[in-house]
């Protein structure tokens, strides 16, 4: 089984396109209980989806699915694209599950990153610290599941350093983030590892506007939005299946793109 995803722009592009018209559709009625993502439909049936046939047909031939098996097939040194500042969607879409005019307002002087479980190092950060951290900045797309995607720019510190230097037992299966908004998320180890996945401090050059997640947003291009947490307060580390707030309502947990 090969992994062709996101081969070339366009194939991107055209799966996308297509990710917003059939995840629509009930998901019940496509895969019984869960949300698939193309990307992970592509990845298990090895398709090089290029077409509304050829994604309609791997759609009826894979019938069953599930997160240890999407976990398996991810691989670990596989880059998302990256696209030049000209690509950049402007303006960014804000999504959340409620409205912009209630977006939570969190207060920079007195904020702390928690990071607690199966952690044997620092477990309070202040923002002033994870600035003080090597930056690295990436242009990649942003896909919801509700049927849009974008080009941002996000800076902040590779996720895989902000672990190690928090003592993180990077053994362990799963990372755990609770928002200032009360959404939660959570990852497998692999993904948090992956060179790609940022703890996000600004977009676009600027300090995270309270709209896309001040005062940081967990950011991997390897998955689909909703698994990417805004407002983090606390990170946990852990072994026991954690869920979030979509997944708990029966969306994919593996959520990769
Ligand atoms: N704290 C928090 N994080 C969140 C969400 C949310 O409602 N609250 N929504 C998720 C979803 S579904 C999407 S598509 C993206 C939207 O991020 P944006 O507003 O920067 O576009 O945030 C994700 N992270
Ligand atoms: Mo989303």
């Amino acid at each position: 089984m090969s992994l062709k995803l996101f081969k070339t722009r366009s194939d991107a592009e055209l799966i996308i396109k297509d990710a917003a018209k059939e995840l629509k559709a009930p998901a019940r009625r496509l895969f019984g209980k869960r949300i698939l993502s193309l990307g992970g439909l592509a990845m298990l049936s090895g398709c090089n989806i290029t077409d509304d046939k050829s994604v309609n047909a791997m759609l009826r031939r894979v019938s069953s699915f599930n997160d240890d098996v999407q976990a398996l097939l991810f691989d670990p040194n596989q880059l998302a694209p990256t696209y030049p500042d000209s690509m950049i969607t402007r303006p960014f879409p804000f999504n959340a599950f409620y409205d912009i005019d209630e977006v939570p307002e969190v207060d920079p002087s007195t904020y702390k990153l928690a990071i607690g479980g199966l952690v044997k190092g620092k477990r309070v950060w202040t923002l002033d610290e994870l600035h003080a951290m090597p930056q690295e900045s990436q242009v990649t797309r942003h896909i919801c599941i509700e049927g849009w995607s974008a080009i941002g720019k996000w800076g902040g510190v590779r996720f895989a350093n902000f672990l190690a230097r928090s003592g993180a037992d990077t053994s362990a299966k799963y990372v755990a983030f609770h928002c200032a908004d009360n959404y939660s998320t959570s990852i497998d180890m692999p993904t948090a590892l992956h060179a790609q996945t940022l703890l996000t401090l600004t977009y676009d050059g600027q300090i995270l506007p309270p709209k896309y997640g001040f005062p940081m947003k967990l950011r991997m291009p390897t998955k689909l939005g909703y698994k990417n947490p805004k407002h983090i307060v606390a990170i946990t580390v852990t072994n026991d299946y954690p869920g979030g707030y979509w997944e708990n309502q029966g969306y994919n947990w593996f959520g990769g793109s």
